[in-house]
């Protein structure tokens, strides 16, 4: 059996779409959850090859990016549709979210410009994104994001709605997802899917 270990912080922005398939997937594995401070000291260790988190180490060799990693777990989970369209309709969803979070601007001179920026960005970029897949889901048949089935995408578009919740991004509103009734659904259906409500009452129990 092969020795799996996913090292993140205790958040799950880029790592629980990891976490859920692995449970998924009946994987044993190590859930490494360092504090912020732990990046700065395993970058100057050396022992990240990129110098970021998360790392998921299988038989020693360390793999970065996390929706590489998360198409591996999806794989073993078996919520990775193997017909292109699907294949195609789940990961178009996939890199809408995953653009969304390296688009959120970071960078300002003050809380001021801060504030103005992420006003900006909700209200323009990130509208069209949430609108966009809020259309996207509407035009599938089915409960899921691609239609009949769970696939990484339901995944994906509930952990991103989470991150928003947990409020991290400030300036943008923690329930941005509510305005757009077929994400807000797919997020409802997705935290009550039972691997996933599981995962996560399985998490509080800790
Ligand atoms: N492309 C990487 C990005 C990972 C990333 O930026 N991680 C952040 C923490 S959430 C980090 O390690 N930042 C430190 C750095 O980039 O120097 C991925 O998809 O996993």
């Amino acid at each position: 059996m092969s020795q799996i270990k996913l090292t993140y912080f205790d958040f799950g922005v880029r790592a629980d779409a990891v976490r859920i398939c692995l449970t998924m997937a009946g994987v044993d594995f190590e859930d490494e959850r360092v504090a912020f401070p732990k990046l700065a000291e395993l970058k100057e260790a050396g022992v990240l090859p990129l110098g970021q988190l998360p790392v998921l180490e299988i038989d020693g060799v360390k793999f970065t990016q996390y929706n590489a990693m998360s198409r591996y777990a999806a794989t073993l989970a078996g919520i990775y549709p193997e017909d292109p369209v699907q294949r195609l309709k789940m990961e178009e969803m996939i890199e809408v979210c995953t653009e969304l979070l390296y688009k959120v601007p970071f960078a300002a001179k003050d809380e001021e410009e801060k504030k103005a920026l992420r006003e900006q960005f909700a209200s323009t970029k990130m509208a069209t994104w949430f609108a966009f897949l809020d259309k996207r889901i509407g035009e599938n048949t089915g409960d899921w994001a691609v239609g009949e089935t769970f696939t990484l995408a339901d995944l994906s578009i509930m952990i991103l709605c989470d991150f928003l919740k947990s409020g991290f991004i400030d300036y943008i509103n923690v329930n941005f997802h509510e305005d757009y009734p077929n994400v807000k659904a797919l997020y409802e259906s997705v935290k009550a899917y039972e691997p996933v409500a599981k995962y996560y009452a399985s998490q509080q129990k800790k």
